[in-house]
């Protein structure tokens, strides 16, 4: 399926629509590096199918349909590519930071071991700038999910994406099929998500 840009998603049609909400609380501020260790390489077993993908995550510029921001995202559309794999697919998905800060991808509902689970100072070191991370887990249930960054309000910026775990039991005959994801949006428009934050925490400068 090709990425699809956020002015699609507003002009949209019909058909079998899978909706992501882009919003998740439980942040963990980042600890110091070194607490924990390297994440488990995995072996597929016999037969299981690999999804290997990248999600580079760094500052960008979006449409939003009209209006031009500056943001962070992983690539250069809103949302970050989808991923798409069938339940009981082991998944390797690396993080590429490309961000001025910290990052870490937590893969929202998705039942997996501890240390892919992406919070920061409590599964994994925080993913410096510059560096990578490969997470590696297997999905063993069907649904549609959502990943995001689980540093700070970097979710309120532009880092999410969809994650579509297929049923393998069910065939899916649909004419068409629109992944929506639903978003406010600030950053960009003259504050970012951490100085609106800020401002009605009384925060701020
Ligand atoms: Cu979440």
């Amino acid at each position: 399926m090709k990425s699809i840009s956020r002015r699609t998603v507003f002009t949209g049609g019909l058909g079998a629509a899978a909706l992501t909400l882009a919003a998740c609380g439980n942040r963990t501020a980042p600890t110091e590096a070194g607490t924990f260790s390297p994440p488990p390489v995995l072996t597929p077993n016999a037969g299981q199918n690999v999804v290997t993908q990248t999600l580079t995550a760094a500052p960008t510029i979006v449409d939003l349909g009209g209006k031009t921001v500056s943001t962070w995202a992983y690539g250069e559309n809103l949302p970050g590519p989808l991923i798409r794999a069938t339940a009981g697919d082991l998944l390797r998905i690396t993080l590429e930071n490309r961000l001025p800060e910290t990052s870490t991808i937590h893969w929202h509902g998705i039942r997996l071991h501890n240390a892919a689970d992406g919070v920061p100072g409590m599964t994994q070191d925080p993913v410096e700038p510059d560096t990578s991370f490969t997470y590696e887990f297997v999905a063993p249930d069907p649904g549609t999910y959502f990943l995001h960054s689980h540093v700070g309000l970097q979710l309120d910026r532009g880092l999410y994406a969809p994650l579509i775990i297929d049923d393998p039991d069910e065939p899916g005959d649909y004419d068409a099929e629109w992944i929506v994801t639903l978003d406010d949006w600030i950053d960009g428009t003259g504050q970012t998500p951490d100085e609106v934050l800020a401002a009605l925490t009384g925060s701020g400068p």
